[in-house]
């Protein structure tokens, strides 16, 4: 029986893994039906292409090519020069940007490139000049301990974490947090939305060298306009992290005051979002720190990695195709659906709805948890995560939120039909749970109770919502 070409590059990546390492093999499957299973809700989760999937599984891994285009530490990288060049080179046409930098591994390493290189270019200091210039060895123990108080004086003012705000944001479970003394600004208590005066009041009161926008659980689109006039007022460089809503930029669903590449100073990102190419990251800036940027390895990040760099120009390429708006405009149609039948069926929504690919549900109404809710969810074939909400009275690990994404179900082809019926199930299921208790007979954050018959039956409607729309249908396994 012949195959189509996927099919049989699949087929043959396996049987070669599995000659060596079986297990391997069946996990790599096992994997592919559970995601076929499943119904996605994960705002930062996506299914990249075959081709992407495909450009990551060569003998591209197997080079070192720290430095940059043209210029690497290294002998024979001709090739790796060529899948970096148009994967910036995809980067900077479809974003509109004048440079890319695609060699971060990840949103983290894109951050920390992005900090270093406004460092280098706005900190007065010897001693963080000679750092930059991979000259640390050199520095001696006191020029080493100024720079760490240097570097520790500045200040960054980025989004809360429980507005939505990242961790890498400035906050102590990164490293963020240790390198610069942070402040947040949280959203307005009775809207949920940013407050851009409130935002200008703290840049006024606290003077930081950076100002960061960007999230990875707030339903809205933010002003770069507005944020950027914030920064210059107080003489701040402007710093967008995209990582959510790239996709949403690069298929021009966010455009205008809304499209962070004309206001920012430097924008990041990953690549795998709703950008929907493999997992990585990027750094997009004008010229004046092109230069400091371009030394991310080895300042932060390990040798680049070639085959994420070829699978990113080939995603990259994708999301300059017309239809990848299309998608992208289906996502935020999609996320408004099922915001809507959510809504309609009585669920409290952070900001009453969402005007991007994600909804913030604030489970407390249903008597639950964050924790609770995701399991129960979970229970009944419903993946999502538990998210805190904004002044969250249960903390970042127990929560009062589940934060649901659209980008992956549109990739499947799930529509707004799809999305009403997805919120009855999720609707069912919040409502048929409750708060369970501890040995103790007191009220646990975590456990919860859930007929088994309900969870199997919105199990079995979650699948057949699936049935119509295959994930990958031009992979067959066998
Ligand atoms: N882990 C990503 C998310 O889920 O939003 C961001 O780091």
């Amino acid at each position: 029986m012949s195959h189509n070409a996927e099919s049989t590059a699949f087929r043959s990546a396996l049987e070669v893994i599995r000659a060596v390492e079986p297990r391997v093999a069946d996990a790599i499957s096992a994997e592919l039906a559970d995601q076929r299973e499943s119904l996605k809700l994960i705002a930062s989760e996506n299914y990249a292409s075959p081709a992407t999937l495909l450009a990551m599984g060569n003998w591209f891994s197997d080079k070192y090519a720290e430095g940059t285009v043209g210029r690497r530490f290294y002998a024979g990288c001709q090739n790796v020069d060529t899948v970096e060049a148009l994967a910036a080179e995809h980067a900077r046409e479809l974003f509109g940007a004048a440079h890319a930098y695609v060699q971060p591994h990840s949103g983290i390493d894109a951050n920390l490139v992005a900090f270093w290189a406004i460092l280098a270019d706005r900190v007065e200091s010897p001693a963080l000049k000679k750092a930059q210039k991979r000259q640390v060895n050199d520095l001696t123990e006191a020029e080493w301990f100024a720079l760490r108080r240097e570097l520790g004086d500045q200040r960054m003012l980025g989004m809360s974490l429980d507005a939505g705000g990242h961790l890498t944001h400035g906050f102590r479970p990164n490293i963020s947090g240790k390198m610069f003394d942070q402040r947040s600004y949280g959203t307005d208590p009775a809207t949920g939305l940013i407050d851009y005066d409130k935002v200008a009041e703290a840049a006024r009161e606290f003077r930081p060298l950076i100002l960061v926008a960007g999230y990875s659980a707030y339903p809205r689109k933010v002003n770069f306009r507005i944020m950027r006039e914030i920064a210059d007022s107080v003489g701040a460089t402007f710093m967008v992290d995209m990582a959510h809503f790239a996709g949403l930029v690069a298929g021009k669903v966010f455009t205008g005051d809304f499209d962070p590449v004309p206001h920012a100073h430097i924008v990041t990102t990953t690549t795998h979002k709703s950008l929907r190419g493999p997992r990585g990251g990027m750094v997009l800036c004008g010229p004046e720190l092109a230069d400091q940027v371009d030394r991310g390895c080895p300042m932060v990040l390990g040798g680049p990695l070639p085959h994420v760099m070829a699978a990113k120009a080939v995603a990259l390429a994708e999301a300059r195709r017309p239809d990848f708006a299309d998608y992208a405009s289906r996502i935020v149609d999609n996320a408004q659906a099922l915001a809507d039948g959510l809504l309609r069926r009585g669920a409290s929504l952070v900001t009453g709805g969402t005007d991007n690919h994600l909804v913030l549900i604030d489970v407390s109404g249903y008597g639950l948890t964050g924790r609770q809710a995701e399991q129960a969810l979970l229970d009944s074939g419903i993946v999502t995560n538990r998210n805190a909400v904004p002044q969250d009275p249960n903390g970042a690990w127990y929560t009062s939120g589940i934060r649901i994404g659209t980008p992956a179900l549109t990739t499947r082809g799930l529509g707004a039909a799809e999305m009403d019926a997805t919120a009855e199930l999720i609707h069912t299921v919040l409502d048929r749970t409750t708060a369970g208790t501890g040995p103790d007979g007191a009220a646990s954050k975590a456990k919860y109770v859930l007929d088994p018959a309900v969870a199997e039956s919105v199990g079995k409607q979650a699948a057949d919502l699936l049935t119509p729309f295959p994930l990958y249908p031009e992979v067959t396994l066998g």
